[in-house]
């Protein structure tokens, strides 16, 4: 051990490190000049007594290490395919548990529409939760940047975690960057996460699921994670992030978007950059795949820098939705997910007796194996005699964005790409258009983010297909009242001499029947009508709502991009103005913000202009309005 310590740093501290670190791991710790790290990484260790604490320097070695250690103790299986591993979370840990997470707040304050708690009380119910939940693990500490190297746009996290899962996981969808502490210690602000895995039972499940806690210190930056595996509870980087990095945008002038980046190719070899903007499920990940580059398939960072909206993508990886991928549909992540020379993790898929993993949309029938719940044979049915599927629908993967081929490389730059359009999607089976543009910024963040609905998917707990509000597909992850959240879109204008265009986007309208009315591959030309808009080249028809494309100029898209022919029959269907729908949503919608004290009054007047026309365009038209009826803008 040096004789000298660094400075700032306590001799108790350091022996209390001392009891937990090897010589090896203590010398990493306090190579970081941050005596704050310190204290609180001894203050933790002293609480959860691990058995050991294990310093992850993002070397070839210790990554190895944490994989070994993953399958070691059983939070990974492996497959009969190298570098592929399944992980279960359990029958009761398979989502993000929205009732039990929670923002911490000050006595007597609550946030519309999230989930708060009194801090005093939260953290003392942590710190109970947290006395000897280590004992007999390791407990590994990571350090990552959230956005590029070097970028002025990029937040830092640093994570402490028993599960070695977790600590594989981010390394996977995070870069690693203990260099960039030990380099900058003190200096550097940073998101602090702590996790836990709790008791885990035979099967390797968190065992207490009932005392699954996810809190959120927003005067601390920091977010507690205790007796759950699934990574929407754990990962800190990836959604606990989220609401401490929403938290320091309102004070700083910046967004953090539950949002894809991708770039799309317009006439003449152009690339123009959009965000996207969906609620779990409702087909974010297809569209980053389908388009032509992507920079990001979750999350965004968004600046304003010069006048221009900036987005950098804080991660390197993905953890995507399985259910559905299929061959067909999306050869590109299908290939990925089984090449023999890429990493992935899977989670609550099905592992077969014969070390094969399968999920919903392997062509081949699934055989008996291992599942999230359990032992499964075809056939198998839970209690209450309803079918066990084979692969649960919130069934994941992780893994990194480097393997795709569509990845851009401008992932990479420090100062982003430039947004030019934002894309609202949500899953709606009777109102919204398949695509339509706002008439504004203010219009497009009123009517398409703030008013957001889907129905809901398997990605949260709860009964699925209840239509729910989900204001800029973010609500989960908000740490202000979603009234905020819009006055910060509209303030952040203020910043910017050019304003993206804003869309909405549906793939999920049905027919009587119950037919969806559009096909999976349909969504790319959509993306390409947003691009031609973006640059003035098309026209558009003006509904009471926005502005949809002409229907010659879908049919030269789905021509010239997908060898289609588009029916004008189909375009009718689609793109008819479903106004009583529409009029129920505003009211539906404006209800809610009633409810939102801190709601910006532009709000009111927006959803007001909107009704307006509605309702005039029923006086003239009645509850359906043929496209074709409207008129070029
Ligand atoms: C989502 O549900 O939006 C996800 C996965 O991207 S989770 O990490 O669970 O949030
Ligand atoms: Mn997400």
């Amino acid at each position: 051990m040096p004789t000298a310590l660094p400075r700032g740093v306590s001799e108790r501290v350091v022996e209390v490190l001392r009891r937990y670190a090897d010589r090896e791991h203590l010398e990493r710790l306090l190579a970081i000049p941050d005596p704050r790290l310190h204290s609180w990484v001894a203050d933790v260790a002293e609480t959860a007594d691990p058995e050991r604490i294990y310093v992850n320097t993002g070397s070839p070695e210790d990554l190895e290490f944490i994989k070994r250690r993953a399958l070691e103790n059983r939070e990974e299986l492996p497959t009969k395919y190298k570098n592929k591993t399944v992980h279960f979370d359990g029958l009761y840990d398979l989502a993000r548990d929205r009732e039990n997470t929670r923002i911490l707040v000050p006595p007597g304050h609550s946030i519309a529409m999230v989930n708060t708690l009194e801090r005093e009380r939260g953290l003392a119910e942590i710190r109970e939760l947290f006395k000897g939940v280590m004992r007999g693990n390791t407990m590994y500490i990571g350090f990552y940047c959230f956005g590029p190297r070097d970028s002025p746009f990029s937040l830092y996290g640093v994570q402490i975690t028993d599960s070695a899962y977790v600590a594989h996981s981010e390394n996977i969808l995070y870069r690693v960057c203990y260099s960039v502490f030990v380099e900058r210690g003190g200096r550097l602000k940073y998101m602090r996460f702590l996790h836990a895995t709790g008791e885990r039972n035979e099967l390797g499940w968190s065992k207490n699921v009932e005392k699954r806690r996810i809190y959120i210190d927003l005067d601390d930056h920091i977010v507690y994670s205790v007796n759950t595996q699934y990574a929407g509870n754990t990962v800190g980087l990836k959604k606990l992030s989220l609401r401490l990095c929403v938290n320091q945008g309102k004070k700083e002038g910046f967004l953090c978007e539950h949002m894809f980046i991708v770039g799309v190719k317009g006439p003449g070899g152009r690339v123009t950059y959009v965000t996207g903007a969906y609620p779990a499920g409702c087909g974010k990940t297809s569209t980053a795949l389908v388009a032509d580059t992507l920079v990001s398939d979750d999350l965004a960072i968004i600046h304003a820098y010069n006048g221009e909206a900036r987005a950098i993508n804080p991660e390197v990886g993905s953890f995507g939705i399985i259910d559905g991928i299929n061959p067909v549909d999306d050869p590109e992540i299908y290939r990925i997910l089984l090449d023999p020379e890429t990493e992935v993790i899977f989670s609550n898929v099905l592992l077969t007796e014969d070390g094969d993993v399968w999920w919903r949309g392997r062509p081949e029938p699934p055989r008996s194996g291992l599942n999230y719940a359990g032992p499964w044979r075809p056939g198998l049915r839970d209690d209450k005699g309803r079918e066990v599927l084979p692969s649960h629908p919130n069934a994941r993967f992780t893994t990194y964005l480097k393997y795709l081929k569509n990845l851009d490389p401008r992932i990479e730059d420090p100062l982003g790409v430039p947004v030019e359009a934002m894309i609202f999607g949500g899953r709606d089976s009777d109102t919204n258009f398949p695509v339509e543009e706002a008439f504004d910024w203010v219009h497009g963040n009123v009517t398409k983010a703030a008013a957001l609905e889907s129905e809901r998917t398997a990605a949260v707990l709860g009964q699925v297909g209840v239509k729910e509000f989900n204001p800029y597909a973010i609500l989960d992850f908000l740490s202000v009242s979603p009234g905020e959240f819009l006055r910060l879109h509209l303030d952040f204008a203020g910043r910017l001499t050019r304003l993206p265009k804003i869309y909405s986007v549906n793939y999920f309208l049905r027919d009587k029947e119950g037919r969806f009315l559009n096909e999976k591959t349909d969504k790319v030309v959509w993306l390409k009508w947003i691009e031609l808009r973006v640059h003035g080249d098309v026209e558009a028809l003006e509904s009471p709502t926005g502005l949809i494309p002409v229907y010659e100029d879908l049919a030269k898209l789905f021509r010239d991009v997908l060898g289609k022919e588009y029916t004008e029959q189909a375009y009718r269907e689609q793109f008819k103005v479903r106004v009583a729908k529409q009029i129920e949503r505003v009211n539906r919608v404006v209800e809610v913000y009633k409810k939102i004290p801190d709601t910006p009054p532009v709000f009111f007047d927006v959803m007001r202009e909107q009704l307006r026309r509605l309702e005039e365009a029923r006086l003239r038209y009645g509850d359906y309005i043929d496209p074709f009826q409207l008129d070029k803008k």
